[in-house]
């Protein structure tokens, strides 16, 4: 199963970041947002797997496209999946042409993916050599410390990316307390804590408040690829608390620590991402004469593999591809 949906997987990432990145610096978050959903939406039509949307755009009467609970790809595919997707993470980085952009797909069997309602969650994410050795209720010096522990570095060392935030204004004085570098982003905690996991990307842990829908995402990405991520519900209201109730979650949990399995619970989970706007992970689409050139990561657990896939598309096909290298 993996095998196959990886290829739609990476088709749709593909479709999703190129439509998205056509619109860079242009101003227009929604309009870059809505253009990846329609092209990512379109290359699951014409895809071999049957999907239904758990993790999306938002609940039916919010979103004409990729909400929670559409049945999206070939009804009559053999191969049943459900699917989380960001189309766009970082709507706001295309409109500006910031760094990190990325378009987002997990998939994994029914009942693989947790369906997380649009409400935020507070995280903790580690790469391979620190997962197991973290806990969110942790001081945060003693987690930087034993992240440069593991890491076999000094904690000055250590960089720690955090959602830019009022919100964070006292885990931000925590960690420079604690001695390490901070790069404080303006969006985009998925794409960060899927570069966790990644060594050379120079991120080394993930700290913050964020989405709920990005946090079962970067689970998704960290099952493949090693690492962890923790987090508890960050509810912001008790309408959303009853919306989440109605899709089987137990909100009054004690603030229950969920950790990359119990959001990403799946035996066959795939995950791809492409880059938009260029960043530490991904190279963003890069278009010329009659076509473009995009970069992927695809990662599937069941078999072990990570697969950096780069891509030439022709868009004229009276033109050959140029492909250089
Ligand atoms: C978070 C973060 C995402 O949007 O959801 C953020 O997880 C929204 O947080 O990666 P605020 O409500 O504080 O703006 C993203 O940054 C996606 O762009």
């Amino acid at each position: 199963m993996e095998n196959l949906i990886g290829v739609e997987a990476v088709a749709a990432t593909e479709a999703g970041a190129i439509a998205a990145a056509r619109l860079m610096g242009r101003g227009d978050r929604n309009g870059a947002d809505r253009a990846a959903v329609e092209a990512m939406r379109r290359a699951m039509e014409d895809s071999d797997m049957s999907g239904t949307i758990v993790i999306g755009e938002g609940e039916r009467d919010e979103a004409p496209m990729l909400y929670i609970g559409e049945k999206v790809g070939n009804p009559d595919a053999a191969t049943e999946v459900d699917i989380a997707v960001d189309p766009l993470e970082g709507t706001n980085l295309v409109a500006t042409g910031s760094p990190n952009a990325t378009a987002v797909l997990a998939a994994a069997e029914p009942g693989g993916l947790m369906h997380a309602p649009d409400t935020y969650l507070r995280k903790l994410i580690v790469g391979p050599m620190v997962a197991g050795h973290v806990h969110i209720d942790d001081p945060v010096d003693q987690t930087i410390r034993t992240i440069a522990e593991r890491l076999g570095r000094n904690v000055w060392d250590i960089t720690v990316v955090i959602l830019d935030r009022p919100r964070h204004e006292q885990l931000i004085s925590d960690v420079r307390a604690a001695g390490a570098r901070i790069k404080l982003i303006s969006d985009g905690d998925l794409t960060a804590g899927i570069s966790v996991a990644v060594s050379g990307t120079g991120v080394h842990a993930v700290m913050g408040t964020g989405g709920a829908p990005e946090g079962v995402l970067t689970a998704a990405a960290l099952k493949c690829l090693g690492g962890e991520i923790q987090a508890t519900f960050a509810w912001r209201s008790d309408e959303e608390k009853e919306r989440a109730r109605g899709m089987g979650l137990d909100v009054d949990d004690g603030g229950r620590v969920y950790r990359t399995n119990d959001l990403a619970s799946g035996e066959n989970v795939v995950f791809s991402a492409t880059g938009v706007t260029d960043g530490e992970l991904l190279r963003g689409v890069r278009f010329f004469g009659g076509g473009a050139r995009t970069h992927s990561l695809l990662t599937a657990y069941q078999r072990g593999t990570v697969r950096f896939i780069d891509t030439v598309h022709t868009f004229d096909d009276r033109r050959p591809p140029r492909v250089r290298l």
